[in-house]
Formats: structure tokens, C-alpha cells, sequence
């Protein structure tokens, strides 16, 4: 039996036709079964694990697991995975050079000029010469850096330990953070969101990114610290922000991210994982469990990604 929750309808629709024989329950708020062995979620509201007393797996509809291991009733022997799949990856590159180009390219500029029928041509500047920072060379942040690469960028990441082969140069740990930070003109946020990550980028770190630096969040809100953000774009230091992600979604009506001039807020939408490849990393890891192998793409609960 499998208990999911009300991500997207596609996915139980593609569970169901997928695994027939598979008993699936959609009303994750109302649900306490001792059949329940494993669920597949976004978030994992409090309160429902400890219903389930046989949950062995929990499964991350999305690259990141954040909404699942939040849930503070989670049992640890509850194994956790999440989403890989390559669509991802090209989905957020295609997303990131998106929101960098435009910024780089001056569309909004160009858009204006348009509007008013105004025929003013403008400097086209060296890609070369600027250097794109990714926090975060997993497997999104690897595919980013190439597109970012291919388009004549230097990039740079910085990422928690040294075990990745990486075609950038990469800085490791806090220790080399700053340095990291101090030579990134677009900063593209691709962590995931941990205890050690949450807000990661305060004020003290955003001041150290280059004067007119833009910043690209596209991982989870609570990583950057939002008024330190606003703060330090409406004072000049940085030139702007591109906001896929917030600590609070839908982004309130009050928040002062709305109609910022020099900020674009975008609805949670940079990538989002193909539904039949998720569904099947699904269905292979509840046959890995019931045989008692390891599983694909399970998280470290004790680092949080
Ligand atoms: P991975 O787990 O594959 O990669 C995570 C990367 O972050 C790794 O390089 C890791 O370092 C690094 N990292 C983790 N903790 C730290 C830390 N404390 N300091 C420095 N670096 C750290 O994740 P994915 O690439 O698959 O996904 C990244 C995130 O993107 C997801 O968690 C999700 O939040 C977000 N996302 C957002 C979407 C959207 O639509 N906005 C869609 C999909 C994903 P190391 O290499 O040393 O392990
Ligand atoms: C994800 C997301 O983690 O959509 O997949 O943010």
C-alpha cells in the first residue's frame, strides 16, 4: 500500500496506470493505516507519520527533499529518498541562462526602448570577463555550470565537500566561501536546503559578491536571508535579483518582492522533475525494499541532502 500526497495529479494518475496492483491513497491529511509502507510527497505535514506505524519509506516527489525530512515526527529508521532525472538538469540551465542572459543582455532595457518605439543601440559586453557562482554542483548545479560554460562565462562553484569531478574550479566549505563569494558577478543558489544552509546568504555574505553582482535563487527561499537581499539591492550594492523561491509560498501580497523594479519573482517553476522518470525511480525503489537493497537517490538524513 502507498500513500502520496497532492503534489500533482499526473503522478498518481501515472502510479496508478503504471502498478495496477499497487493500493494507492491520495488524502495524505486523513490517512492512518498500518499497511502504509511508503509515501511519496512534497511536503510531509506534521502529525502523519506517526499514523503510519509500517513507513519505511518516505519519497521525495522533488529534487529536493527539504519538505519530507522538515517533518519533525519523521521516525529515523524511515528511509528518505528524492528526485534525480535528467530533464532536471536541462530544465534549470535552460531557466538559470534564462534569468542571467536577460540581466546580462539588458533585455528589460530593450523591452522598454521597444515600447516606446526608441532605437538606441547599447554596448554588447565580454561574457568572459564575468564570472558566474554556483553554490551547489550536484546534479543540477554540474548542468547549469555547462550550459553557463558553452555560453562563454567563467564559472565557478562552491560546494560542502571536495569528493565531485568538476569542470569549473571549485571552492569547498566555509572556509573558502568568502573568497567564492568575492568573485561571483551572478550568484546562482543551488543548494539544497539544510541546517547548514539555511540562511547561508545573510547580509554579511551577500556584501561580499562584487558591486552590481545578480543574484539568482532558484534552490529554496530560506537559504538567502530576504531583507538582507532587498536591503542590499535597494542601497545599489547589488544590481538585482532573479527570485524562483521564497520562505513563504505563494509569495504574500505584501512582499515588497512584488513589482520591484530591479527584482523578478517567478511562481516556483524553474524545473520540475518528468513525471515518468520520477514515477519509476519510485516504483524500482519500493521493489528495492521489499528485497532489502540499497536504494536510488537516497538522501543522508544526517547531512540533509
Ligand atoms: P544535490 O544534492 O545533487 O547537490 C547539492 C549540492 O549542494 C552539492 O554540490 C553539495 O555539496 C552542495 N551543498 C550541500 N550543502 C552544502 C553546504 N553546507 N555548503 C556548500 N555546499 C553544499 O542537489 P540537486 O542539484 O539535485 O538539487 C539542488 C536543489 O535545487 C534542490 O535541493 C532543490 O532545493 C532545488 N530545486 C529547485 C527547483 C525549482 O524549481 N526551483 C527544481 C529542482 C530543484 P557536495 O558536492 O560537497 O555534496
Ligand atoms: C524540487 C522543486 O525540489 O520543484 O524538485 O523545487
Amino acid at each position: 500500500m502507498l500513500l502520496t500526497s497532492d503534489f500533482v495529479k499526473s503522478r498518481y494518475e501515472a502510479l496508478r496506470s503504471r502498478a495496477p496492483g499497487l493500493h494507492v491513497i491520495t488524502d495524505i491529511e486523513g490517512a492512518s493505516d498500518p499497511d502504509v509502507t511508503a509515501l511519496f510527497a512534497f511536503k510531509l505535514p506534521a502529525g502523519i507519520a506517526p499514523r503510519l506505524p509500517n513507513l519505511r519509506l518516505a519519497a521525495s516527489v522533488g529534487a529536493g527533499a527539504d519538505g519530507i525530512l522538515s517533518a519533525p515526527d519523521l521516525p529515523p529508521h524511515v528511509k528518505v529518498t528524492r528526485a534525480v532525472e535528467p530533464g532536471l538538469g536541462f530544465s534549470m540551465a535552460q531557466f538559470v541562462s534564462l534569468q542571467i542572459l536577460r540581466h546580462f543582455r539588458s533585455l528589460p532595457a530593450m523591452e522598454r526602448q521597444h515600447a516606446a518605439g526608441e532605437w538606441k543601440r547599447m554596448a554588447v559586453l565580454d561574457a568572459s570577463q564575468l564570472t558566474v557562482g554556483i553554490m551547489g554542483l550536484g546534479s543540477i548545479g554540474s548542468v547549469v555550470a555547462d550550459a553557463l560554460l558553452a555560453l562563454g562565462f567563467r564559472v565557478i562553484a562552491w560546494t560542502r565537500t571536495s569528493a565531485r569531478k568538476a569542470r569549473v574550479p571549485v571552492f569547498v566549505g566555509e572556509s573558502q566561501k568568502d573568497d567564492f563569494l568575492a568573485q561571483s558577478n551572478y550568484l546562482v543558489c543551488l543548494l539544497p536546503f539544510t541546517a547548514e544552509t539555511k540562511g547561508t546568504l545573510d547580509h554579511a555574505s551577500l556584501r561580499k559578491l562584487p558591486k552590481d553582482s545578480f543574484v539568482v535563487n532558484v534552490a529554496r527561499g530560506g537559504i538567502v536571508v530576504e531583507d538582507d537581499l532587498l536591503a542590499l539591492v535597494d542601497e545599489g550594492h547589488l544590481a538585482g535579483a532573479a527570485l524562483d523561491v521564497f520562505a513563504s509560498e505563494p509569495l504574500p501580497a505584501s512582499s515588497p518582492f512584488w513589482h520591484h523594479e530591479r527584482i523578478l519573482v517567478t511562481p516556483h517553476v524553474a524545473a520540475q522533475p518528468t513525471v515518468g522518470p520520477v514515477v519509476e525511480q519510485f516504483l524500482e525503489n519500493l521493489q528495492r525494499l521489499a528485497q532489502g537493497q540499497p536504494l536510488l537517490n537516497q538522501v543522508d538524513r544526517s547531512v540533509g541532502y
